[in-house]
């Protein structure tokens, strides 16, 4: 067994819960059962031959295959079958499961509800991540909003918070949600692009569409790249109610906030990611549960007493506002922790269905139009893509009981024996809870009105926190927010589309506006279309969620090898590193052995196995980087021009590099990284030097020729 085998065999034990233990029922075949197994058709029978179709043979062979063979038949058909419709939007994505805690009762104030309030209890979820515009077999690391939903089974049933690593959204009515996703998704003529919003028909509609503005500039910065689903915040967007045992209503917003802090991926990374390991998220998710490395979410609210709902500049049920921290602060109140992947994806992540209505005691709806619209769409979704008793999946399947009379339809797994299947009935079977014990109740709210196909007035201001959002990144984020609005924009061919939009981002800020017009060809433009308002908050940019603590936990870090190299200084630094949670992967010549110095080539006994060719994973699939002494293998890594590329690509995407004696003679000499200062001698133990670059001079640098580093110019 690998070492991961085991590890992930040791945290079994820790990853049970009331949900596991529910779809373990079901896991008829558990892996360490199958060996030996015998072979059956789907009605049980034992089958000899799964190989050959049956045919009418001379005895040589060949000849004409038989219709009349069943197994054969069964196993085709029963492949024609396996796909299902993947879902509409969201499609790529990938699930885990895990257990939701609070810290205390301080939500009773706010609502009755038992899993925001009973710290005793430790709730099942399932989460599945996604990106939005891609089909099933797209790229992870493309730019794109990130889904964020939680499935949480609790003691009352199913609550689902269905939200994304985004605040807000593109529209703020859900009949829009059509045309936003037909305008995002590839075109009609060609259906290009995939798994990109770089093209005319997304920017068409956002330009003439401008309240999805203050979206846009979220999905354009960096946060529409994350280095992880481990590694992104996740929000329920829309406004909820909370209601507690007095009969008191609040407005509420859902936060989850990652432990290791918000981190995102350079463009060039990402891009080059899709190319090199278009799984790159899925296997980030796996590759941290598996050995232990359990991702968690700190959970907060924001509250709002029901009699303070107009008091503020913006409309709180606007999906497309924040409610600034400043105004309505973040109460933590529980975590997440994720802690054990699938052992099946179809049946788990494919099959799992997230419904917004679907939610809890204590826990309501507003009248938030986009969440309306929400509530109606996502069962009618599940239907079409899993049929009417798609509740009763095992992923779907509430840990508490499910009784009522709702009957048959396709796919019906549920025997209930009983003679009555309506109520009131005779036998007293399905009655309703009564009105004073627990139970679903919707609060009762005044509604009075005309009917009318309209917005709210403070519905019509797009600008504000658009603007607010673009004045609280940090210089670098605004940088990378221009590159990214001039890559789509560049994307799109008709000047219309460029051209408005770039008038429209003038509304926004007029440097901006200018530094990508003057970068696509759009309107230049010479005063503000708006002032701009100056407000910020730091709790925006995404470097305000950097742990308390820097932290490795997690990070892949790759050691540069070649024979010759210093084998006491890869266990020492590999040691370290374990200390902090990292993993650490040898990036060779060769996948095999690599001969340490001292030790002849190809001895047989003292070769170190590589995880990976230098050709087969690239710099952009790791964190951070050492190259350790050797002199000989200092010279193997100067003479290859892919090594050269690996270590200047990694510092050109701000990758810590680490290099000891000889190393760090490679990176002065060959690599010839700019602008940095490398440790020279004993004495200069230890140089830190600019973007992240730490040299140790373990050896008089002095010592090794440095000319007789050459650069391999193939590269
Ligand atoms: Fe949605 C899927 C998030 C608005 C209609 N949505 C879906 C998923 C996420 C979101 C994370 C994937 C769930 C999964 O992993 O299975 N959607 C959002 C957020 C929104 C939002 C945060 C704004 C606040 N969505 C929205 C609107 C509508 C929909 C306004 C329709 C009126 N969404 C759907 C859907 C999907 C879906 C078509 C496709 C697959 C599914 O539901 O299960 O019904």
């Amino acid at each position: 067994m690998s070492n991961i085998g085991v590890v992930k065999q040791a945290l079994t034990a820790v990853t049970q819960s009331k949900k596991i233990a529910d779809l373990q029922k079901v896991t008829v075949t558990p892996e360490n059962s199958l060996k030996g197994q015998t072979h059956t058709t789907d009605h049980g029978v034992p089958i000899r031959d799964t190989d050959n179709w049956l045919k009418v043979t001379d005895g040589s062979g060949t000849g004409p295959s038989l219709l009349e063979d069943q197994i054969a038949r069964e196993k085709i058909h029963r492949f024609d079958h396996e796909r299902i419709p993947e879902r509409v939007v969201h499609a790529r994505g990938t699930g885990a499961h895990g257990v939701f805690k609070v810290y205390d009762d301080k939500a009773l104030k706010y609502t009755t509800a038992g899993v925001l309030t009973d710290s005793s209890r430790s709730t099942p979820t399932f989460v599945r991540f996604s990106t939005v515009q891609g089909s099933r077999g797209s790229a992870d690391t493309v730019r794109d909003v990130r889904g964020f939903a939680v499935k949480l089974y609790t003691d009352e049933g199913n609550w689902d918070l269905v939200g994304n690593d985004i605040p807000v959204f593109f529209i703020q009515d859900a009949i829009k949600f059509p045309d936003i996703i037909h305008a995002v998704k590839p075109e009609p003529k060609n259906e290009v692009p995939q798994g990109q919003s770089a093209h005319n028909n997304f920017w068409d509609f956002v330009g003439l569409q401008p309240e999805s503005a203050h979206m846009v500039m979220w999905a354009m910065s960096d946060r529409g790249i994350p280095r992880s689903y481990r590694m992104m915040q996740g929000f329920g967007v829309n406004t909820f109610t909370l209601n507690n045992s007095k009969g008191e209503r609040f407005f509420v917003k859902f936060h989850w906030i990652p432990e290791l802090g918000v981190h995102s991926l350079m463009w060039d990374e990402a891009l080059k990611i899709c190319g090199q390991d278009p799984d790159f998220h899925r296997k980030d998710l796996e590759e941290a549960i598996s050995t232990g490395a359990y991702p968690k979410w700190f959970f907060g609210i924001q509250v709002i007493p029901e009699a303070n709902e107009n008091d503020f500049d913006f409309d709180i049920l606007d999906a497309t506002k924040v409610w600034p921290e400043e105004l309505v602060p973040l109460e933590i109140i529980g975590e997440m922790t994720l802690n054990r992947m699938v052992d099946e994806y179809f049946p788990e992540v494919e099959q799992v269905a997230f419904c917004t209505s679907h939610v809890v005691p204590g826990i309501g709806f507003s009248d938030d139009p986009l969440l309306q619209g929400r509530n109606f769409s996502y069962f009618d979704t599940q239907i079409s893509r899993l049929g009417i008793n798609w509740e009763e999946l095992p992923i779907n399947r509430p840990v508490c009981p499910v009784m009522n009379t709702h009957r048959d339809g396709q796919m019906r797994h549920r025997i209930t024996d009983s003679s009555v299947n309506y109520w009131p009935n005779r036998k007293d079977h399905y009655r309703p809870v009564p009105k004073e014990h627990d139970g679903y109740h919707e609060f009762a709210q005044k509604v009075q009105g005309i009917k009318q196909r309209v917005r709210g007035a403070k519905f019509q201001e797009h600008y504000n926190q658009a603007q607010f959002f673009y004045n609280s990144l940090t210089p670098v984020e605004k940088e990378h927010l221009v590159s990214a609005i001039s890559f789509e924009l560049s994307h799109c061919d008709d000047p219309v589309v460029y051209e408005t939009y770039t008038k429209l981002l003038n509304n926004i800020d007029f440097e901006l506006a200018t530094k990508v017009a003057q970068n696509v060809g759009g309107v230049v433009p010479t005063s503000p279309g708006r002032p701009n308002h100056g407000k910020s908050t730091p709790t925006l940019s995404q470097f305000y969620y950097a742990p308390k603590e820097p932290t490795i936990k997690s990070r892949r870090i790759a050691i540069l090898v070649a024979d010759g190299f210093d084998q006491a200084q890869v266990q020492a630094i590999r040691a370290a590193l374990k200390v902090g949670s990292a993993t650490t992967w040898l990036i060779g010549p060769r996948r095999g052995s690599v001969y340490p110095k001292g030790v002849d080539f190809g001895d047989g006994k003292h070769g170190v196995s590589t995880d990976h060719h230098w050709e087969g994973q690239r710099s952009t699939l790791f964190d951070a980087l050492v190259i350790p002494g050797g002199a000989k293998h200092a010279q193997a890594l100067a003479n290859s021009g892919r090594v050269n590329h690996w270590v200047r690509e990694a510092f050109g995407h701000c990758k810590t590099i680490g290099a000891i004696g000889e190393g760090a003679v490679f990176l002065r000499e060959a690599a010839q990284l700019p602008g940095i200062e490398y440790a020279t001698n004993l004495n200069s133990d230890i140089v830190v030097s600019s973007y992240g670059v730490v040299t140790v001079g373990k050896i008089d640098l002095g010592t090794v020729a440095a000319d007789t580093l050459k650069i391999n110019q193939e590269d």
